[in-house]
């Protein structure tokens, strides 16, 4: 049993879990962490999370995207092979299982990710909200026509358009200062309704929109979970905080809630 199955509050959420009827779990890039996949922020101690070797307010937002389309479309392209080289962790597995079993007993299970990855539909997971987009698909910056590129690295930086002459290619993803897909954001509210167990998972909380669903949750009496390997502004805002990494908290607490898969 791994170390994380003896935290004090892993019962609690597995007998929470054991019983909720609708679902709803948000993640970040502390779940695919152990899949090999850099965070952006990471602790203090992880100088290589993205966002201590990159600035994002040069990568991240569509002026990056404007005034430098090479290096931006050369990072992203670097990403993208590392994610579709990437394999599920047992914390995605164990986020297909919860929501197989709790669609089977007849509940609701919704999955929010900030992830670009794809690993959890890799993994299995069916009811998955992109809040962010996809790194995996690109779209032509005349017409939004998305497009799946090879599993190899872009030939000539920025790839040419799959349509519009002279437009670029850009990663299908939500830079800062974009607003979220509106159907991403209505799915998320929809699921929000009616919402009686909040898990946050893998996520260092500080990204809006998708920070605030866990603070809606809270203020609405929700019960809130939050499993992540070092403290956030939410660790003291949630009814149970678990200091753990998901690869190690999540098939737990899906053992504790449903027995052993
Ligand atoms: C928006 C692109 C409306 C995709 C990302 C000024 C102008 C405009 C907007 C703003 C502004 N000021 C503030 C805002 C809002 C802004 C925002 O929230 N900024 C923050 C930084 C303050 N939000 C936006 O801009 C959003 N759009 O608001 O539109 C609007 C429009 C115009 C004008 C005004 C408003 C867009 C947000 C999306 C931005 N895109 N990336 C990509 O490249 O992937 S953000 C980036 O951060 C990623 O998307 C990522 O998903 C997201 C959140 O990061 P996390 O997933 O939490 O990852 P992080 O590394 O931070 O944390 C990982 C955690 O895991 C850590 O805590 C670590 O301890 C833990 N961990 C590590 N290993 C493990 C682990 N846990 C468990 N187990 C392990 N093994």
């Amino acid at each position: 049993m791994n170390d994380a199955a003896g935290h004090p509050h892993l019962q609690d959420v597995a007998a929470a879990l054991g019983r909720a009827g609708s679902v709803v779990v948000l993640t970040g890039a502390g779940i695919s962490a152990e899949s090999g996949l850099k965070t952006f922020r990471g602790g203090e101690k992880d100088m290589d999370s993205l966002w201590k070797q990159f600035d994002p307010m040069t990568l991240a937002t569509p002026e990056a995207f404007d005034a430098d389309p090479e290096t931006v479309t050369r990072w992203y392209d670097w990403r993208r092979l590392g994610c579709l080289a990437a394999e599920p962790n047992p914390g995605h597995t164990a986020l297909a299982r919860i929501e197989r079993e709790i669609t089977a007993r007849g509940g609701r299970f919704t999955l929010l990710t900030q992830n670009v990855d794809r690993l959890h539909q890799k993994a299995g997971s069916r009811a998955v909200v992109e809040l962010h987009g996809s790194i995996i698909e690109w779209r032509c910056v005349g017409c939004s026509a998305r497009t799946v590129p090879p599993p190899e690295p872009f030939e000539r930086f920025p790839p040419p358009a799959a349509c519009c002459a002279g437009e670029p290619l850009r990663p299908d993803v939500v830079w800062f200062g974009e607003m979220l897909p509106a159907s991403a954001l209505h799915a998320a509210e929809a699921a929000m309704a009616g919402c009686d167990l909040f898990l946050s998972v893998g996520t260092s909380s500080v990204v809006f929109p998708a920070a605030g669903f866990v603070r809606l949750a809270a203020a609405s009496g929700v019960p809130t979970v939050e499993v992540n390997r070092d403290p956030t502004p939410i660790s003291g805002l949630v009814r149970w905080s678990i200091l753990a990494k998901t690869g190690d908290a999540l098939p737990a607490i899906a053992a504790g809630a449903f027995g052993v898969g």
